[in-house]
């Protein structure tokens, strides 16, 4: 989102009515602790929990005034309201609530529908209290008005005084059964979770982008800031195309829920989902993307092992040889026997006979969870081929990888990887993959009482020859 004068945001807060909030459960997740969530089932903002901004001084040349009333909650959701109403200097109205709690690290979760065309800039970010941007500010989700299908998320850093300002940025699309997920038109859950070393990105529980500490010069482990959660939506500005005669008015910013978690004292026990790739509705949620240039990872239902959706996997078409696929992966120890296991299909008519395309099923180990490949985490690999050129077509085909894992191993990561040579065509379709460690069967009392007898016996045997 970039800088915003905070202290304009929190001077200036409005005072509404509270009303008690519905008993909501609050919510649970693996390996976190809830810190505060939101689902907005009251008929007011609350107040003990967000600031609404009041401020006409705009930032990075928007166009808004920023103004309580543009903020409600009702019917279950927040809703910010963007008019083409002139305001205090400003063409247009709008609004932007801040969270209360300052947190570092953790996880947040928030669901939304966001507004559309052209001229819309909804956010959902975090900031730190300090001269921007130097204790830093993680974009979780921005959006451009006439971009239903794609959205961005970033990481700006720098320091101020004197001031300097860097950023890293990665944009993410979805493609579910041939078509672009829009971000317009339904909810959808916009998810980061940030460590002491890095933070990662998620749009629907898709791990589409990983920030890590090596990438922003130590700034994450050194100068990061504890920060406010901020929803918002801006109109016009440097990040996208000011409104125009186009721009249908007025518009909702939608957020059905935020859910802020700390990691709690164990930390996350990583293990395997959505094998069959059928969850929330058919998408790779749970699994990381990698190498999406083109829409060319993705679920849907054209060839179907179980159930109602399977992976797709093509190349890039960048005319070199080129790597996409998804990843997972489970916690482990050292000495694990792991089993992995997935089934691979390629039709005739779209088929990669020949060609040099294949798609590998990979194990790669970690001493650290969520290590960069490459890096001195990595351990090392053992690795199968699924499919390739020689494969058979129009058969699903099954492949197993047993594997052990090495000494400091603490992440096993599941890995199908389509490798495309040049702009070779074809592809490849995955489904009902499964990773775990094998479990080792407790020896029952029977089988304890056997080798009890024979250990026994053979002792008895030695002292008879001696
Ligand atoms: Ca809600
Ligand atoms: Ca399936």
């Amino acid at each position: 989102m970039t800088k915003l004068p905070l202290c304009f945001m929190l001077l200036a807060c409005s005072l509404f009515v509270v009303t008690p909030l519905a008993s909501a459960q609050p919510p649970t997740r693996s390996g976190y602790d809830v810190s505060w969530f939101d689902e907005f089932d009251s008929s007011s903002l609350n107040t003990s929990l967000w600031t609404a901004a009041n401020t006409n001084v705009t930032t990075n040349n928007s166009l808004q005034d920023y103004l309580p009333e543009q903020v409600s909650v009702t019917g279950g959701n927040l809703t910010i309201t963007s008019e083409n109403v002139a305001s205090r200097g400003l063409p247009h109205k709008s609004g932007l609530v801040t969270s209360t709690a300052l947190q570092k690290h953790g996880r947040w979760d928030v669901r939304a529908k966001l507004p559309t065309s052209k001229g819309m800039w909804p956010a959902i970010w975090l900031l730190a209290d300090a001269p921007w941007p130097s204790q830093g500010e993680i974009d979780i989700m921005e959006n451009r008005g006439d971009q239903p299908n794609l959205t961005s998320s970033a990481f700006h850093y720098g320091t101020n005084p004197p001031f300097e300002h860097n950023f890293r940025y990665a944009e993410q699309t979805a493609v579910h059964d041939g078509a672009d997920a829009d971000y317009h038109d339904s909810f959808h859950t916009y998810s980061v979770e940030w460590d002491p070393n890095q933070i990662r990105f998620y749009v629907d529980d898709v791990h589409h982008w990983s920030l890590r500490d090596s990438d922003v010069g130590g700034f994450l482990t050194n100068d990061v800031g504890d920060m406010r959660l901020i929803i918002n939506t801006a109109v016009g500005g440097d990040f996208l195309d000011n409104p125009d005669a186009s721009t249908v008015w007025s518009q909702k910013l939608e957020v059905d829920y935020v859910h802020a978690y700390t990691k709690s004292s164990t930390g996350p026990i990583l293990s395997f989902e959505n094998g069959g790739f059928e969850e929330q509705g058919g998408s790779l949620a749970q699994w990381s993307k990698f190498g999406d240039a083109i829409n060319n990872v993705s679920s849907g239902n054209e060839r179907i092992e179980l159930g109602d959706e399977a992976l797709k996997l093509f190349g890039q078409f960048n005319g070199e040889t080129n790597y996409s696929g998804i990843e997972q992966g489970i916690s482990v120890k050292a000495g694990d026997e792991l089993l992995a296991s997935a089934d691979a299909f390629i039709a005739s008519i779209d088929s990669i006979t020949g060609s040099g395309n294949q798609v590998e099923l990979k194990i790669d180990y970690y001493s650290e969870l969520y290590g960069q490949f490459g890096s001195s985490d990595y351990i090392s690999t053992d690795s199968i081929v699924l499919a390739d050129g020689g494969s058979l077509n129009d058969s699903w085909l099954n492949r197993q990888l047993s594997s052990f894992a090495p000494a400091n191993a603490v992440e096993a990561r599941l890995a199908i990887v389509f490798t495309q040579q040049g702009n070779a065509g074809g592809a490849v379709y995955i489904d009902n993959a499964s990773f775990s460690v094998v479990a080792v069967p407790e020896p029952s009392s029977s089988v304890l009482f056997l080798l009890t007898g024979i250990v026994v016996g053979v002792r008895r045997k030695r002292k008879s020859t001696n």
